[in-house]
């Protein structure tokens, strides 16, 4: 285990937080504490962290769940005084490593309900940060407005003193502020979705409406919400990973963390009451993230999903086995550069080109053992907002379609879990229903164009774009992947 204690005598080649634990105030308060939280948010803060006059950034977590594993993980981080070592590994292979600090509390909402709202109406709290992933914030598809009717949301606004949702804790928190007088803190997405603040500020007024038009215009006229990129490879640790890691640094750490080298974070500079001194620590404050959000949407993650869609149909389980693999390398290189880069602008500070050769070395780093079907999971909501914009040019440009068509003819091939090599795999698809499966796996190739996933250019003219796909789908089928690809 690792605690205040086993910080005195660390293993050699193990940092320790270079700030006196004691010393620190919480100032942001984080639902979902996942690893990608722990590799990204955390690691920067616990950076903040030693910096003169910044001890009163440290961070609360909140998990709103209080299943078996939610308990243990909050058991585990109790015992290790939420502190826990992150292992940072190059594509080389060389690691660094560092116990972080900059978690200094962590409770499951369920269990003291009172303790969150008590820490959301504390003035100290400046920022209310959260990964909650790209679904979590409940707005509904079709009219792409928040989801009131939703079942957990009609019951905060029927209790909304003692809510069960993020929305309704949030709101309460803000509430409480305004009554006691004192100023409403910063919302701040670390989600990886377009503009993250717009859609957390359409989610958290959303809901505040539905309970009080009052609250809502105070808190639309008091909270901000930034938009921010953030990106940092972090994969899920297995147990066999967990005693890898543990292995290599002499630690005995509970909750043991890897991610790549590589991490970004770009936040438009607008807080309501304060910000850590991120700049200092790497983190890029700008006024509009518009460009780079394009760039790593566009850019990492499509070529993720090609990777993952195309490993899975070749029988590969991880994302290096598939940018090792020269063909499947080869198609990312001339998506970016033919299919996306031309119609990307630079955000400022970035070079498209290097940052291209920094994904493809990113996705070549064994360590991160990230797993085709990881990525390839939620290709419906991946497909729409990592592909469409890129579609929707070549279509309108009327540029070659080879290489969308064939990412989409692996996509709905994938969907029917079977590998070239015979074996077969479930793909991941939680928006799916038993209609949206029927379509994705029609005997007739038509149906699966209807798929909501393609509506992003169904408006436009996209019969050669169809055909094109029909056609790959029959030539995966009969011939396989290679036989496929677009040179
Ligand atoms: C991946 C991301 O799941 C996915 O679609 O592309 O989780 C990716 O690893 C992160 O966005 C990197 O920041």
């Amino acid at each position: 285990m690792i605690t205040r204690e086993t910080l005195q005598h660390l293993p050699e080649g193990v940092a320790a937080p270079s700030y006196d634990l004691k010393d620190i105030k919480p100032g942001i308060l984080h639902f979902g504490v996942g690893n990608f939280f722990r590799a990204h948010e955390a690691y920067y803060i616990n950076k903040v962290l030693g910096l003169a006059g910044q001890h009163h950034w440290g961070i609360v977590g909140v998990g709103l769940t209080s299943g078996e594993r939610s308990k243990q993980k909050a058991d585990d981080f109790k015992r290790q005084d939420c502190l826990f070592s992150l292992t940072e590994t190059a594509p080389s292979g060389e690691s660094k490593r560092n116990v972080i600090g900059a978690l200094r509390d962590y409770l499951l909402a369920p269990e003291k309900p009172e303790a969150v709202l008590n820490y959301l109406s504390d003035p100290a709290i400046k920022i209310v940060s959260m990964t909650i992933t790209e679904g979590g914030y409940n707005i509904d598809e079709h009219s792409g407005e928040f989801d009131v009717e939703n079942d957990a949301v009609q019951r905060d606004l029927a209790n909304p003193e003692s809510p069960s949702t993020i929305f309704g804790y949030v709101v309460e928190g803000l509430r409480r502020r305004r009554d006691a007088g004192n100023r409403a803190f910063t919302i701040m997405s670390c989600d990886n979705l377009r503009h993250n603040g717009n859609v957390a500020r359409k989610a958290f007024l959303g809901y505040a409406q539905a309970r009080d038009p009052e609250l809502a215009s105070w808190i639309e006229a008091n909270a901000t919400f930034p938009n921010a990129m953030v990106d940092r490879i972090t994969p899920t640790v297995s147990s066999a990973i967990a005693e890898r890691l543990n292995r290599e640094s002499g630690l005995d750490d509970l909750l043991p963390l890897v991610a790549e080298d590589f991490t970004q974070w770009v936040v438009e500079d607008g807080f309501a009451d304060g910000r850590p001194a991120l700049e200092e620590v790497g983190v890029q404050m700008v006024d509009d993230v518009t460009d780079y959000e394009f760039m790593k949407i566009r850019m990492l993650n499509a070529s993720h999903i090609f990777l993952a869609f195309s490993g899975l149909l070749l029988g590969y389980d991880h994302i290096d086995e598939s940018i090792n693999d020269p063909d499947l390398r080869k198609l990312v290189e001339s998506y970016l550069d033919t299919d996306v880069i031309p119609t990307l602008k630079a955000a400022p500070g970035e070079d498209l080109e290097k940052y291209k050769e920094s994904v493809i070395s990113r996705f070549s780093n064994p360590a991160m053992a990230d797993q085709n079907l990881r990525i390839g999971s939620d290709g419906a909501s991946k497909v729409q907002v990592f592909w469409t914009a890129t579609i929707q040019n070549l279509i309108n440009e009327k540029l070659p379609l080879d290489r969308v068509a064939y990412g989409l003819a692996a996509y709905l091939e994938m969907l029917r879990g079977k590998n070239e090599q015979g074996g077969t795999f479930d793909p991941i698809e939680p928006t799916f229903t038993a209609d949206t499966w029927a379509l994705a796996k029609s005997d007739d190739f038509a149906e699966a164009l209807k798929l909501p996933a393609f509506d992003g250019w169904r408006k436009l003219n996209h019969e050669a774009l169809d055909e094109k796909v029909n056609e790959l789908r029959k030539i995966i089928r009969e011939k396989g992947v290679k036989a496929a690809l677009p040179n």
